[in-house]
């Protein structure tokens, strides 16, 4: 399942999910010897979506990989292929034919084929999971190098004209809404064509016009409407509304919630009240599926924590599923949402690098896109612990940062700095994360203390010093199980200690607007035995999660309950 709700209802679709042909190519010979066109024999069966890492005898399998499936089209009719998440780099064939390419891994990409003939055709799908110097993240990184097609891939019928995208934005005067919908109806014709576009919100008709479009083209309907009276979203208040798009033969449905977001005194605002943020950074893995989540789980994840009495989750590192995202929207959960650039390790010439900065960039649009209507999203994060003190980080955040403004002026810019006292990027952010981990990497947890002070001042000296600041990751590793008289290093009982303190300090610091605690589950680990990097992790897991990774609670998990819901969602 994709979403939690029905997003077509004239448009029909089918997930191409299940058993592929698949073949690894660890020596990339497959594309001199054109398996596009010929595919091996060898092959062996795996599961989309899936991380292959997590099959018999390809668990650290990192590199290329073919997977195949064979289609089988009823009548000659348009075809729209969805890749709703590949990792790493994509090449896709239709019947020995590249339709594309596509670099990411948390992102849709599509391909429209016009008139596909009835029969059966062959699809390919060359994939690549090598991280280098020049990927997002790069190859040192805090999390399993996983490989596959993580997410569905979908084939959708399309008539002749077709909703190529529906996008829905609004401006909130108290509770009165001037809302802009934009519709582009896009022809796959030879001729000329006239449709009836409808809108319609909660079953009520709300607008409909004639639309003609020319052979091959596409016309976009901009349509504007004030509405009185909305049901605002809020932090616990899950008011949302649904649009559906419909013309003679295709439909799309988009939903919404009304909400404004503001900063002011160190505090995010929705709808003008201040609103604390009780967070956990969530990755969206865990161990039989890797980053292939199943919607199950999500439900699990999702009652767990409002368990814990967090109103907001850091998406980290990379943008989630959409069907995670509708769930929050159904909670009134507030949402942090973020492209893979994970920097602790990442030099500096990296930053500067051309391909590496067009390849953010196309990241943050795709982000963007993605996310866009989900109420949820407060925050979009351009990076995770670049060396923010540099001009290189500087030069680059600035691309990142106007292209987000570009696209969604509504929400709110940020990023995550282990850097706090010598960040160089402050002033071109909204709000400020900061990950520390004192008590665990450095020093004891009152440590913070200090930090935070001295953050305050280097905020005020670069003109910063008003916007909010967030703590972003704090924590240490606690293995589940190993509880003890006393508080030793790993143990349940040192994990869930230092987290309290550091949870008790910043909620008496005036200035911090919300704490993330890292982290919300175990997580696997990217551990080499040749390697330098993350030799701490204990079971090549990292092991900071409040519950392990089967979702067992931890210590940490108990007194960190006791206190988010003793605190108030306001200040
Ligand atoms: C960093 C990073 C996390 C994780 C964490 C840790 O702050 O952003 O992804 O690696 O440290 O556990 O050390």
């Amino acid at each position: 399942m994709l979403r939690t709700f029905r997003e077509h209802h004239i448009r029909t679709s089918e997930l191409l999910d299940g058993p592929w042909d698949f073949q690894k190519d660890p020596c990339n010979e497959g594309l001199e010897e054109k398996w596009y066109e010929r595919f091996p024999q060898a092959a062996q069966s795996m599961y989309v979506p899936a991380c292959w890492n997590n099959e018999l005898n390809l668990y650290d399998y990192e590199g290329v990989a073919w997977y195949r499936k064979t289609i089988r089209i009823e009548e000659t009719q348009h075809v729209r292929l969805i890749f709703h998440a590949v990792l790493g780099h994509s090449d896709v064939y239709l019947d020995g034919k590249h339709l594309g390419y596509h670099y990411g891994g948390y992102t849709p990409f599509e391909f429209v084929i016009p008139s596909l003939t009835a029969g059966e055709h062959e699809l390919v799908v060359r994939t690549d999971s090598t991280l280098d110097r020049l990927t997002i993240p790069t190859e040192h990184v805090d999390w399993f190098h996983y490989g596959g097609i993580i997410r569905s891939v979908e084939l959708q019928r399309l008539p002749d004209l077709y909703i190529e995208q529906l996008k829905i934005d609004y401006e909130l005067n108290g509770s009165d809404a001037d809302v802009l919908i934009q519709a582009r109806i896009r022809s796959l014709s030879q001729a000329e064509l006239t449709t009836t576009l409808t809108l319609s919100e909660g079953g009520r008709e709300i607008h409909s016009e004639q639309v003609t479009v020319d052979a091959g083209q596409s016309v976009s309907c901009k349509v504007r409407l004030n509405w009185t009276d909305v049901r605002l979203w809020n932090v616990g208040q899950p008011e949302l509304y649904s649009i559906h798009a419909r013309t003679d033969l295709d439909d799309k449905v988009e939903r919404i919630g009304f909400r404004r977001i503001e900063t002011k005194d160190h505090r995010i605002l929705i709808n003008g009240t201040p609103v604390y943020l009780k967070g956990v950074n969530r990755h969206e893995e865990h161990p039989e599926w890797g980053f292939a989540f199943p919607p199950k789980l999500m439900h699990k994840d999702l009652d767990i924590i409002l368990e814990l009495g967090c109103n907001s989750v850091r998406g980290s590192h990379y943008p989630q599923s959409p069907y995670w995202l509708d769930l929050l929207d159904e909670h009134g959960i507030v949402f942090w949402s973020e492209i893979p650039m994970w920097g602790a390790f990442l030099p500096n010439e990296t930053v500067s690098e051309p391909l590496f900065q067009e390849r953010a960039l196309s990241m943050i649009g795709e982000m963007v896109s993605l996310h866009y209507h989900h109420p949820s999203v407060v925050f979009w994060s351009v990076h995770n612990e670049i060396d923010s003190r540099t001009q290189e980080a500087y030069g680059m955040t600035q691309h990142l940062v106007r292209l987000v403004k570009e696209l969604d002026a509504s929400r709110l810019v940020t990023y995550a700095t282990m850097y706090p006292l010598e960040d160089v990027l402050l002033p071109l952010f909204d709000v400020v994360g900061i990950n520390k981990y004192y008590g665990w990497y450095e020093g004891d947890v009152d440590g913070f203390k200090a930090m935070l002070q001295q953050f305050h001042e280097h905020a005020e000296r670069m003109g910063a010093g008003d916007k909010p600041v967030l703590m972003t990751e704090f924590g240490g590793a606690g293995i589940f199980g190993d509880v003890g008289w006393e508080p030793r290093l790993f143990s349940e009982d040192y994990q869930a200690q230092i987290v309290t303190e550091a949870l008790a300090i910043f909620r008496n610091d005036p200035k911090i607007g919300g704490t993330y605690i890292w982290q919300f589950a175990d997580v696997r680990g990217d551990l080499k035995s040749d390697g330098k990097y993350f030799r701490d992790r204990a079971r090549s897991f990292n092991n900071k999660g409040l519950v392990n990774e089967y979702r067992k609670p931890k210590q940490s998990f108990r007194e960190v309950r006791r206190m988010y819901r003793s605190w108030n969602d306001q200040t």
